[in-house]
């Protein structure tokens, strides 16, 4: 079984994560994982604690050698602004005065403060912000950096990129591989498209100006899938569902879409699928048109896979909305300490990690086996079968 879970809180000592399922002999390169934190923590439009944090993971367990056992795999990452917040987020009692427990009785339009101080009973807020903080995302990378070296060894690879900020440009972008894979590592919103880039970098500016946020659509890209993965048998083996879940789960996300996505619900059918040919050359099945995004029936169908994340703006505004003091239930504005404007370039990094991480559950579950060299087996059958077909 390929599965993960994470700890940790935001202002904690650190974030945990355990991964299993990967199979063994899988060389590991700890720095590629490096750099997809590095890649989730970059962007314009982050706030002060992005300055403070340098995420890097340790690996506790799982791997001898450089390569993996077939054991979990332990991972963790500091939190450097924790040496801040001993006190408060001590995990043995201790006694604060009310100025120092920095307790949040304020609820966040938009944020889990109020639903979730509700269902856990938690007269501090902060109980509930500090799991449901965007933070926990770091945890999720490191596991997704793994699961994108499972699928790099089976020729996948995994990109993302920002298709619209707040709104600009007026439709979102639309773009090729080649494009995308262009982007400097150093591009502002990791937006292929320098004209919008740069008015979404103004938009930032007046925002914070005003102190107010932004959201913003990110679209994942997988190239070299395997045509086969997910199934029409079962409500919960389609694929295009478990993306959708796991995209969805990033925080601010609030719509996913898949290749058209919804413009497809305004069209007919003739603009919409994408017709069938024959390659004789190269004996395989291709299409002119991708507007299914490599998925038909909730199985890859072997073109590129694009999903699409639609997040609402931050919910942590300086400029507070209105809100209710849980303990007065008089109005008062909401809790503002300190915050990003925008995340749409982190979130689309979270993208990929979550589509790695579905991608190399629906692999080990296709192709099995206890090792690499097993794995690949079974994977090169799967391939002879397909060119027979
Ligand atoms: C977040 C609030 C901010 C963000 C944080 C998510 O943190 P803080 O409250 O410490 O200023 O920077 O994101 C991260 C720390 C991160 O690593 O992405 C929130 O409330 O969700």
């Amino acid at each position: 079984m390929f599965r993960f879970t994470t700890a940790g809180e935001s202002h904690g000592r650190a974030l945990l994560a355990i991964l299993e399922g990967l199979p063994a002999g899988l060389p590991v390169d700890v720095e590629q994982v490096n750099r997809e934190l590095e890649r989730r923590q970059w962007g314009y439009g982050r706030g002060g604690r992005m300055k403070i944090e340098r995420d890097r993971v340790e690996i506790l367990s799982g791997v001898r050698h450089g390569l993996t056992l077939g054991s979990p795999l332990a991972l963790m990452i500091e939190n450097k602004d924790w040496a801040n917040w001993t006190e408060v987020m001590s995990v043995e009692s201790v006694d604060l005065p009310p100025e120092k427990s920095r307790r949040v009785k304020r609820p966040r339009p938009g944020h889990a403060d109020l639903a979730g101080g509700l269902k856990y009973s938690a007269r501090d807020l902060r109980n509930v912000l500090e799991r449901a903080s965007a933070r926990e995302t770091a945890a999720r990378v490191a596991c997704g950096a793994l699961a994108k070296q499972l699928l790099a060894a089976f020729g996948v690879e995994i990109l993302s990129h920002v298709i619209q900020l707040g709104g600009v440009p007026d439709k979102p972008l639309e773009l090729a591989w080649d494009a995308i894979a262009a982007i400097p590592d150093d591009a502002p919103l990791r937006c292929a498209d320098e004209e919008a880039q740069t008015r979404m970098v103004e938009l930032i500016d007046e925002k914070r100006r005003a102190g107010d946020t932004l959201g913003g659509i990110f679209e994942v890209i997988v190239r070299g899938i395997m045509p086969g993965l997910g199934s029409h048998t079962a409500w919960d083996l389609k694929l295009d569902g478990l993306l959708a879940q796991a995209v969805m789960s990033i925080p601010a996300v609030k719509a996913v879409a898949i290749g058209a996505g919804a413009e497809a619900s305004g069209l007919p059918g003739s603009e919409v699928h994408d017709e069938i040919a024959y390659d004789e050359t190269t004996k395989q099945f291709i299409r002119q048109t991708n507007r299914a995004g490599g998925l038909e029936g909730g199985i890859t169908n072997g073109e590129e896979l694009r999903v699409r994340g639609h997040l609402k703006p931050i919910s942590t505004l300086r400029r507070a909305l209105r809100s209710v003091d849980i303990d007065t239930k008089q109005e008062e504005s909401a809790s503002f300490e300190r915050s990003d404007i925008t995340a749409v370039p982190a979130a689309g990094v979270i993208g990929e990690a979550m589509v790695a991480l579905v991608l190399a559950e629906a692999m080990r579950e296709k192709f099995g086996g206890d090792s690499l060299g097993e794995m690949r087996r079974n994977f090169d059958g799967y391939r002879e079968q397909l060119r027979g077909y």
